[in-house]
């Protein structure tokens, strides 16, 4: 029975994930949605990213916590950005996001990012009507969080290892956190990136413009 209820959440979670994927294509907008853990730099690196893009993409942000504006704030100085309060919950899901939707004309956007509540868990099993998956994992979190929760770096389109900067000062195991997470996704991409001091932000920021443009050579299903 309980299995049952959980079913039908993720059921109903789908379609609703799949009527926002079809109303962000029909808009022309690219929709990548950044998971982490909490402090591993989610903010810091979409304030690099908004300021980076300006002049070229028309840029939007809904950013999920379990309480406070304080990342919206953040970020509305570059952006249109609506925060979404979960009240508790550990992650975002369609529902809200459809909702937060309401705040914005997709006609007027080429790319809005998602910054999920930071959890290395709740998050990733929800479809939201993204793009694409962007797993964070900061050198100070610990290698060892590749293994401890697989989930997430087996279904990433991209691995961004943040906080590069600390990397000398922290005993992070490069070799290990690549060795994992290469049993685990044999072929997703790597960046090492630092908002601090600019290492890595070029590649990302080329993989986020590849990305967007296969993307807009898909027609809208
Ligand atoms: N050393 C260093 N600190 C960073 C970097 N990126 C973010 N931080 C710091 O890490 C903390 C959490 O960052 P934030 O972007 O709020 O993380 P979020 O919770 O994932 O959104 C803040 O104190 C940031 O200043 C980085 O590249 N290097
Ligand atoms: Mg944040």
């Amino acid at each position: 029975m309980r299995v049952d209820v959980v079913h039908n959440v993720l059921k109903l979670n789908d379609a609703l994930a799949g009527g926002i994927r079809a109303r962000l294509r029909a808009a022309g907008v690219f929709c990548p949605n950044l998971i982490s853990s909490p402090g591993s730099g989610k903010t810091t690196l979409l304030e690099q990213t908004l300021q980076h893009f300006a002049q070229e993409w028309r840029q939007a942000v809904v950013v999920g916590d379990l309480a406070t504006s304080l990342d919206a704030e953040r970020l509305a100085p570059f952006a249109q950005t609506v925060q979404i309060n979960t009240d508790g919950g550990c992650h975002l899901d369609a529902a809200m996001v459809s909702n937060a939707l309401e705040h914005f004309d997709l006609d007027e956007f080429d790319v809005l990012y998602i910054e999920n509540v930071g959890n290395l868990v709740c998050p990733v099993g929800y479809d939201l009507g993204h793009d694409t998956k962007i797993g964070l994992l900061s050198v100070t979190e610990g290698e060892d969080k590749i293994v401890k929760y697989p989930r997430l770096w087996r279904e990433a389109d991209l691995v961004l290892l943040t906080k590069a900067d600390l990397l000398p000062h922290v005993p992070f195991r490069l070799e290990r956190f690549m060795d994992d997470l290469r049993q685990l996704n044999g072929t997703v991409e790597v960046i090492h990136v630092s908002s601090t001091s600019g290492e890595g932000l070029d590649a990302w920021f080329e993989w986020l413009r590849a990305r967007r443009a296969t993307q807009s050579a898909t027609p809208a299903t």
